[in-house]
């Protein structure tokens, strides 16, 4: 027994010594491998009394368990030395000057985004912000979207591993920013914002990006109808494509979180073979929207006896293509330096529009 005791002691000793993953896997061989000391002694159980096996035979099995899990915690500890190591080591130096030699510029969403921003300014909107890692409360079922939706399935939404209270989402959509913004008005004051922002689901290919930009605009107020969604999202539309002849066409839609909802198709005329926005020609879907549906106004707080709302919501990635002509939403995040230089803004062009929509 005290011998077996000593080898323990030696085995963990030299265990915890091992100071590589290599130098531990030649401790495990040594030890468990079909050579090695613990394996042999197991095999001389077979040689025993039964009385003598009553009483190694435990002793053994317990050798082997202790040994078996020093070599598990010496692992853990050595792969975890190992990825802070490579975490410490791997930096980037993000206070790099936009002129420096690479010759970075602004990137068309970022762009994009200063441009909503302005625009929605002028019309009296806030820009808000919140996590991109969200509960299902505040990304599903605040929005009126109950836990049997195919919205929640896994191949769309990406969900956290590990027990959390709630179960835990990359955001599939920019909304649970506005529900945060009307938890916290507290349901006794207007509200107009736009939320812009990185949204995420487990969709790839020529169209789509796991994660991708979405900005969207709440407005929350007394005596609020289709007639000030519409005349906005108009105003939004003309000041971003810089045209006046941006005609709008609402069609009838679904949205769990919207009722009424409408789809907004914007009118293009086709000039050299492509389609630029303005004229009606022909339509193109750029925007969802509808009146806030009662159910997620009273989640939000708000008395749907008395407040109303609007909401849209559109893809700025697609809103970049189509104002400045890209074609392939994949080169967008290649980090491709020849294209941001094709397609990028210099540092010294922003802030954006010049005219603002009073122009
Ligand atoms: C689309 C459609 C939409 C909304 C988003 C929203 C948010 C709140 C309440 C009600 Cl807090 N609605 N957002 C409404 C309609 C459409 O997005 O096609 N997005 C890419």
């Amino acid at each position: 027994m005290t011998d077996l005791n000593d080898l323990r002691q030696h085995m963990i000793a030299s265990i915890d010594a091992c100071s590589g993953l290599d130098a531990l896997e030649t401790a495990r061989v040594e030890a468990l491998g079909k050579q090695g000391r613990i394996t042999q002694l197991l095999k001389t159980l077979g040689g025993m009394t039964p009385d003598e096996r009553q009483a190694q035979g435990p002793a053994i099995h317990a050798l082997r368990e202790s040994v078996t899990a020093a070599l598990a915690a010496r692992k853990a500890t050595l792969e975890q030395a190992a990825l802070d190591a490579r975490l410490a080591d791997e930096h980037i130096d993000m206070t790099l000057p936009v002129d420096a030699p690479l010759g970075g510029t602004i990137h068309p969403v970022s762009q994009v985004m200063d441009e909503l921003a302005e625009i929605f300014a002028d019309l009296g909107f806030a820009v808000a912000t919140g996590p991109e890692i969200e509960d299902d409360w505040h990304n599903f079922t605040a929005l009126n979207i109950p836990e049997t939706h195919p919205a929640r399935a896994m191949h769309d939404t990406f969900y956290l591993a590990g027990e959390h209270e709630r179960p835990m989402v990359l955001r599939t959509h920019t909304s649970p920013v506005q529900i945060r913004a009307m938890k916290a008005a507290g349901g006794n004051q207007p509200i107009r914002i736009i939320a812009p922002g990185r949204t995420y689901r487990s969709d790839s290919d020529a169209t789509h990006t796991p994660m991708f930009h979405q900005v969207e605009g709440l407005v929350i107020d007394k005596g609020i109808t289709l007639g000030h969604l519409k005349w906005t999202l108009e105003t939004f539309l003309r000041a971003f494509f810089e045209r006046d002849d941006v005609v709008l066409r609402l069609r009838p839609s679904y949205f769990p979180f919207t009722e009424p909802s409408a789809e907004v198709d914007v009118g293009y005329s086709v000039v050299k073979g492509k389609r630029v926005i303005g004229g009606s020609e022909g339509w193109m879907e750029v925007l969802g929207s509808g009146m806030v549906h009662r159910t997620v106004l009273e989640a939000g707080g708000y008395d749907p006896a008395e407040w109303q709302g609007f909401a849209f919501g559109c893809g700025i990635d697609r809103l970049a293509m189509l104002k400045y002509g890209m074609d392939d939403l994949r080169a967008f995040f290649d980090g491709d330096i020849r294209w941001l230089k094709h397609y990028g803004f210099s540092s010294l062009d922003v802030p954006t529009l010049s005219g603002g929509v009073g122009a």
